[in-house]
């Protein structure tokens, strides 16, 4: 889908010159023109579209309306079960439909994708986080009365449609972070969010560290926390997988070492990045190679919340260092790569939304380096960032600051008409 849409727009811009080109002989050369730089954009003109509930995430459908997760504010324990969470579906008018039946049992619904062929298979991917009061009590938090095992979990199923009536036929698990941890709270640093790889054939998905602070215990191959996972779509593990081969090792382990990894996403060129939240101090960007081990709870570029020191990444310590990071943190909330047409000057740069810095972070990948090029302030933490289907359409954004957050469009700031959708707390 992505592909086509990148075709579009390229096609589009291909139009003057095809145009000028219009009567001349096939024997006279036509100079070409050189291209005049993209007018640079320095704000986003944010427009009201809908307000939600705890939302975490948004996906475009074809025909321009938005499906969109809700992860319900609030606690999980034993004695408070946690709401499950929603997904709706929001038209870019603004209206919210119920709550879409069919999903699996959760406690809180994180990332939703849609499937490379979901034109004709009309699948979608929903990352979210169960509980289970019966499985082993693992983590710091284990002898906590209150606390009730929490996972991440991945699934998938056929969006079906009934009039404008919307449900998930067919949901399945296709995956479950092993073990699950007590958890005082329903999120604790899931992560959560995925991205396919750009052929389509393989499912990436970050799983973040629950909280955990034993460093043998997150670098052991044998539990998926703080781990970035590769799958094929349907749940299957591919053969070649980083750690298949090793004894006790979890197959589906694409690279190890991560805090709270919200943003994943694959640039122009095909290479894999993502972020994660750093303590106090040290939010990072990372090119992820696999096999590699990134360093937390051994190495961050920050120190814990109480001051306490962490060793910094050196040279030879046998972790892959961060190609940028941050030092007071953005916390980083997603990431895409943009590609539209209408925010021209940001083509190809990484638009990564933050929470506790308010922006929109724009960063320039050059080969292995990264510089971040602009800030941009929007008033409110920033849940998710996504780039809409259409030249109209570039990108959307959510908070979650409060139980009440704002859907909206946004579009550079002297245009016309809306073009991109955000949505910041109210
Ligand atoms: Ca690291």
């Amino acid at each position: 889908m992505k592909r086509s849409i990148l075709a579009l727009l390229l096609l589009g811009m291909a139009c003057p010159s095809l145009t000028s080109c219009g009567g001349e002989s096939a024997s006279t050369p036509t100079p070409t023109p050189t291209p005049s730089p993209p007018r640079a954009i320095s704000g986003v003109a944010p427009t009201l579209v809908a307000t939600l509930e705890s939302p975490w995430s948004l996906a475009f459908l074809p025909d321009g309306r938005m499906l969109v997760t809700q992860l319900p504010s609030g606690t999980a324990s034993t004695a408070d079960p946690a709401a499950p969470g929603a997904l709706r579906l929001v038209t870019p008018s603004g209206a919210i439909s119920d709550p879409i039946g069919g999903l699996p049992t959760n406690i809180g619904l994180l990332e939703v994708k849609l499937d490379p062929n979901y034109t004709n298979n009309r699948m979608i991917y929903i990352s979210f986080l169960e509980s289970d009061a019966n499985a082993p009590r693992v983590g710091r938090n284990a002898a906590e009365p209150g606390g009730i095992p929490i996972g991440l979990a991945l699934a998938r199923g056929t969006l079906r449609f009934t009039g404008n009536t919307a449900y998930l036929d067919n949901a399945a698990v296709i995956w479950r972070q092993m073990p699950k941890i007590v958890s005082p709270g329903p999120s604790g640093e899931p992560g959560g969010r995925m991205t396919f790889s750009p052929d389509g054939r393989y499912l990436f998905l970050t799983a973040g560290d629950r909280q955990e602070l034993d460093k043998t215990f997150l670098h052991s191959l044998d539990n998926s926390l703080g781990k970035i996972i590769r799958i094929y779509p349907d749940g299957a593990i591919p053969s070649d997988n980083p750690y298949r081969a090793q004894a006790g090792a979890l197959p589906e382990l694409w690279s190890i070492g991560h805090r709270n990894p919200y943003g994943i996403a694959f640039d122009s060129k095909g290479v894999l990045w993502e972020h994660e939240m750093g303590p106090k101090g040290g939010d990072e960007l990372n090119r992820i190679q696999p096999g590699l081990n990134y360093g937390w709870p051994a190495v961050s570029y920050g120190n814990h919340y109480d001051d306490g020191a962490i060793p910094k990444p050196a040279e030879g310590d046998g972790f892959a260092p961060s190609t940028f990071w941050w030092t007071p943190v953005i916390a980083p909330s997603d990431m895409i790569f943009y590609s539209g047409a209408l925010f021209a000057d940001w083509r190809g740069d990484a638009i990564i939304s933050g929470l506790a810095s308010h922006t929109l972070v724009r960063v320039r990948i050059n080969g292995d380096s990264a510089t971040e090029v602009q800030r941009i302030d929007m008033g409110a933490r920033i849940r998710a960032v996504q780039q809409g289907l259409t030249a109209r359409c570039g990108c959307w954004r959510i908070s979650r600051a409060a139980a009440c957050s704002s859907l909206r469009r946004c579009s550079p700031p002297d245009h016309g008409w809306p073009v991109l959708w955000q949505a910041g707390s109210l």
